[in-house]
């Protein structure tokens, strides 16, 4: 099987971004082995601290938050850090080439439960126009990214990443310490049966997007006259890795009883990687009107709807919308 860089190099990544990924994934080796020890490393449970998202933060948020920051920032490529765990961008390397966004560990609620969970990055061109400690180097449309990628701490350490190109599966091998390409490219299914969303939430759904769930639970008796089946991984990484590898639709559309803050994930850390990485797998990734990648940027823990994946079952979802 085919190695990481062999891989980055065939693809005609730049050597400084193949050298600031190999740091990015160091950083998440060390995660997944700390995330692999649980209760034996003393890193499970809450700490006393909330993050800016009015969270809890768990102890393994703040460890992998600090380790990639600390690799990141000794790195020499990186500029501008910005995390979920981070209320402010940090300046790193002045007039280094690129900017680092990244959710340390998405779905932290399934630590103590041994639970998916993964780390999510996304990768930009550092701007001229603007300090290094400015959040005005991440106001750059998701269509910019140079890298978008998760790291899936499941029974396999897995890593799904796009440099522009196709969307490309890699197992971490533990006994090496390195990533094997296992698939070259992710292509989802345009049709599903599979749907996931937090079904608790019916009562803070628009109409439209609780009639399009209605027809999917009518199954062959409803006008979609097939069967559907639903998951909900509570981490979206997961639940977007199950997506990418056989189809399905995730959503988390806007909350229509909290209209100055309707939606829950986050644009910068969350929903453009994803959508980067869903859409070179031939998925589609839109809020409930605009495709995401394409939003312009105002704040770096800003918000968004998302509806992604096969590519017909998010258009049969935004005709409801319409
Ligand atoms: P709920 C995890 O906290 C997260 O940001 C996503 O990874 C996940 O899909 C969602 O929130 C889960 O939200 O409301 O179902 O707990």
């Amino acid at each position: 099987m085919k190695r990481l860089i062999p891989c980055l190099e065939q693809d005609n990544v730049e050597i400084e971004l193949i050298l600031l990924i190999k740091t990015l994934l160091t950083a998440c080796k060390e995660i997944s082995f700390r995330v692999s020890q649980g209760a034996l490393s003393n890193v499970l449970g809450s700490t006393l601290d909330e993050n800016i998202q009015g969270e809890t933060q768990k102890k393994l948020d703040v460890i992998s938050n600090q380790l990639l920051k600390d690799m990141l920032l000794e790195s020499g490529k990186v500029r501008t850090i910005a995390s979920e765990e981070e209320d402010f961008v940090v300046a790193a390397t002045e007039n280094a080439p690129y900017i680092v966004a990244f959710d340390p560990l998405d779905g932290s609620s399934n630590i103590d439960i041994n639970g998916q969970i993964g780390t999510i990055f996304t990768i930009y061109r550092a701007k001229d126009d603007a300090p290094a400690n400015s959040e005005l180097q991440f106001s750059q449309k998701g269509t910019e990214q140079v890298c978008a990628g998760y790291v899936l701490y499941g029974p396999s350490t897995m890593l799904a990443m796009t440099t522009g190109g196709p969307t490309r599966l890699y197992t971490l091998d533990k006994t090496q310490g390195c990533y094997l390409l296992t698939t070259e490219q992710l292509s989802i299914p345009t049709e599903t049966q599979e749907f996931a969303v937090n079904m608790s939430n019916f009562h803070q759904w628009s109409a439209e997007f609780a009639h399009y769930i209605n027809d999917l639970i009518l199954g062959k008796a409803g006008i979609r006259a097939k069967k559907y089946n639903m998951r909900w991984n509570g981490a979206m990484v997961g639940d977007v890795h199950r997506v990418l590898s056989r189809g399905g639709i995730f959503c988390y559309p806007n909350n229509i009883n909290q209209p100055e803050q309707p939606a829950k994930l986050r644009l910068l850390y969350e929903a453009n990687p994803l959508a980067m990485l869903v859409e070179n797998a031939k998925g589609k990734a839109f809020t409930e009107q605009t495709r995401i990648l394409e939003i312009q940027p105002s704040d770096i823990h800003q918000r968004v709807a998302v509806i992604m994946g096969s590519a017909n079952e998010v258009d049969k979802c935004l005709s409801y919308l319409r």
